[in-house]
Order: C-alpha cells, then sequence, then structure tokens
C-alpha cells in the first residue's frame, strides 16, 4: 500500500528517533473528538508493541460514547489529575502531537507541551505552527487516523497494529469522514479501512457504539428544534434554528446534545445553507453549513466574529439572542444574493 501522508525525509527521521527504546507522551487537542482519542491510542499501542514505554495525555475527558475506544482507560487527563499529566510529558523523551498543530489547542496542557524539546506532529488541519522536530502534515488526509496508519506502515511496523489499534484507528477515520461520506474520503481512505477491517476493526461494533449512545434528552430536544423551532427563510433556500437558554434547560441540555443538529436543515430539498443560534453561558454561539460556492465562513468573519470552512464555520455574538436572530435574518439574503446557487 502507498503511503501518501509519510514523506520520506520525515520517516527516516522518526525511524531514527525510535531506533532504540524510548519513553513516549502523545497529547491531542481540547475536547477531544473521535480521531483523537483514535489516533492517540492507536499510535500507543503500536509503540507500546514496538518495546517503547507510552502514555497518551489529554487536555480534559472526552464524551461518553468514545470511552470504549481501546486504551482510553489507560489514558490520564489534565481535569482529573493535572501534575501526573505534566510530570509525564516533562519525563518523556518524545513528544508526539496529534489532531492539532497549534499548541494553543491544548488548553491545560499549553505549557508543559511548549517546553518539550522534541515534538513529533502528525496532523490534518491547515496552516501548521512551526514547532515539532519532524511534521507530518496533509490537509488532504480524512483524518489523523489515516495520516497514523501511513505513518506506521513506513516505519515498517505494520505488524504492531493489532486489533485494539485497529478498532482505535477505524474510530477516527469514520468520525472525521462523517461515516465515509465528506469529500475527503478518497480511494486511500477506503484501502486503510479494509486493512482495519483484515487487522481485526469491527465496523458495525464502532458505529453502534459511537453513533447509537443518545439520550433520550437529547432526541427530545432535537425533535423539539426541528418540529417547534426550525423556520424556512423566504426564498426557501436557507434554515434558523434559534435555542434560548430556557429551552436547554427544558431537555436538561448537557454539552454534545446539539452536536450535529444544524446538519437538518441542509437535508430539506432546495435548502443550501442551515443556522443553528445556542444560547449558551451568556453568549451567542452560530453554527452555519452550507452547500456549494456559499462560503459561510467568509459571512460569519464579516458579522459574527467567526471563521472555519466555506461549508462549515462557527461564529458567536454578544447580543441578546432575539436580536442576533434578527441581525442573521437581515443579513442573510444579501450574502445568499452575492453567491447564486
Ligand atoms: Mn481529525
Amino acid at each position: 500500500m502507498q503511503h501518501p501522508s509519510a514523506p520520506a525525509a520525515q520517516v527516516a527521521a522518526l525511524a531514527e528517533l525510535l531506533r532504540t527504546p524510548r519513553r513516549i507522551a502523545l497529547v491531542t487537542h481540547f475536547n477531544p473528538d473521535g480521531d483523537a482519542i483514535g489516533s492517540t491510542t492507536a499510535l500507543a499501542a503500536v509503540l507500546k508493541a514496538e518495546g517503547h514505554v507510552a502514555q497518551v495525555v489529554l487536555p480534559n475527558p472526552a464524551a461518553r460514547n468514545l470511552h470504549w475506544i481501546p486504551g482510553y482507560s489507560q489514558a490520564i487527563n489534565h481535569i482529573n489529575s493535572a501534575q501526573q499529566c505534566a510530570e509525564a510529558i516533562a519525563s518523556a523523551d518524545l513528544l508526539f502531537c496529534l489532531d492539532f498543530n497549534r499548541q494553543d489547542r491544548v488548553e491545560g496542557l499549553e505549557t508543559a507541551v511548549r517546553a518539550h524539546p522534541l515534538k513529533v506532529l502528525i496532523d490534518h488541519h491547515r496552516g501548521p505552527e512551526d514547532f515539532a522536530r519532524v511534521a507530518f502534515s496533509d490537509i488532504t488526509a480524512s483524518s489523523t487516523c489515516q495520516m497514523v496508519h501511513d505513518v506506521v506502515n513506513a516505519l515498517g511496523m505494520a505488524r504492531s497494529i493489532g486489533p485494539d489499534a485497529a478498532n482505535s484507528m477505524y474510530a477516527g477515520l469514520m468520525t472525521d469522514s462523517g461515516s465515509f461520506r465528506f469529500p475527503s474520503t478518497s480511494p486511500h481512505t477506503l484501502r486503510v479501512a479494509a486493512d482495519l477491517l483484515e487487522r481485526g476493526a469491527k465496523p458495525d461494533a464502532i458505529f453502534a457504539a459511537i453513533m447509537d449512545d443518545n439520550s433520550l434528552e437529547r432526541l427530545r430536544l432535537i425533535g423539539f428544534a426541528l418540529s417547534e423551532k426550525l423556520e424556512m427563510m423566504p426564498g426557501n433556500e436557507a434554515t434558523v434554528i434559534a435555542l434560548s437558554k430556557e429551552e436547554h434547560e427544558r431537555f436538561h441540555y448537557t454539552p454534545g446534545d446539539t452536536e450535529g443538529l444544524v446538519n437538518y436543515g441542509l437535508g430539506i430539498r432546495g435548502v443550501r445553507l442551515s443556522v443553528f443560534l445556542a444560547e449558551r453561558n451568556g453568549i451567542v454561539k452560530l453554527s452555519l453549513r452550507s452547500k456549494g460556492n456559499l462560503p459561510v465562513n467568509e459571512f460569519l468573519g464579516a458579522h459574527f466574529e467567526g471563521g472555519g470552512h466555506a461549508n462549515a464555520a462557527g461564529g458567536k455574538s454578544t447580543l441578546p439572542l432575539a436580536e442576533a436572530t434578527a441581525k442573521l435574518k437581515a443579513e442573510l439574503p444579501a450574502f445568499l444574493a452575492k453567491h447564486p446557487a
């Protein structure tokens, strides 16, 4: 198999660093997602099988539907054991930085990460900061897990991808590719997925563990938002959902409960822009999703202190919810007209 995310020069440099048994720490970003947990636990498992000592160090715990990922229970996090995390990073010969590329993304671990002299980056986000001795950066990769697979294979360590590492990596591949539907899903992504199946990954169990883990309150909140709150804008090209603090509380909101809610609007025939406004912690957070050439990051940058990708971006407002929603509705028609379908 080819290893498109693993250039020979970086592979040689990393191979040299791993030539003798090392003490290794692996860190990832705050609010770690499936790719963050999958890539750190998978690479830790491979490195242990290769004779190294490896410890996953997280800025904070992952959402509950990721706790089953093999190796998660051995990870330590800054919220529960700050001192242990700082020591694990400081005492490591080598620090892997996975699924993030700016050192401020690790929140409470930032000081320890900045202080470490020998970092290896593996990441697929845009615009990497220059802080790693060896950097694997590929914005075309579907996921950091896909890149870890490439790097491990290029190092000649594929034999050490056991069932645990395979399940971890597949979890990241699946979640970051939107269950293999985002444009980043390439032939190589599916070849990597196939290889992981051959090494013991269980796609049905992984999907069920991650996706079929909603609380009843979350489904009721989504149902309420879709039936009572979703507004179709004039022209039938855009939808808006605005949820107040009281509405969140009525459904016993916990973080993650409205994850994915903004995507439902785009599923309506003819809609190419979907907006979700949430009144939380004293501010209004906006999530926008679009189809085709409709750069929502530019819109949010101009009006709501935001940014992100052309088809998926976030912003915020300190206005009350009703005023933020009114401002949004006032600005939308010009934006849609400027970028016709
Ligand atoms: Mn990722």
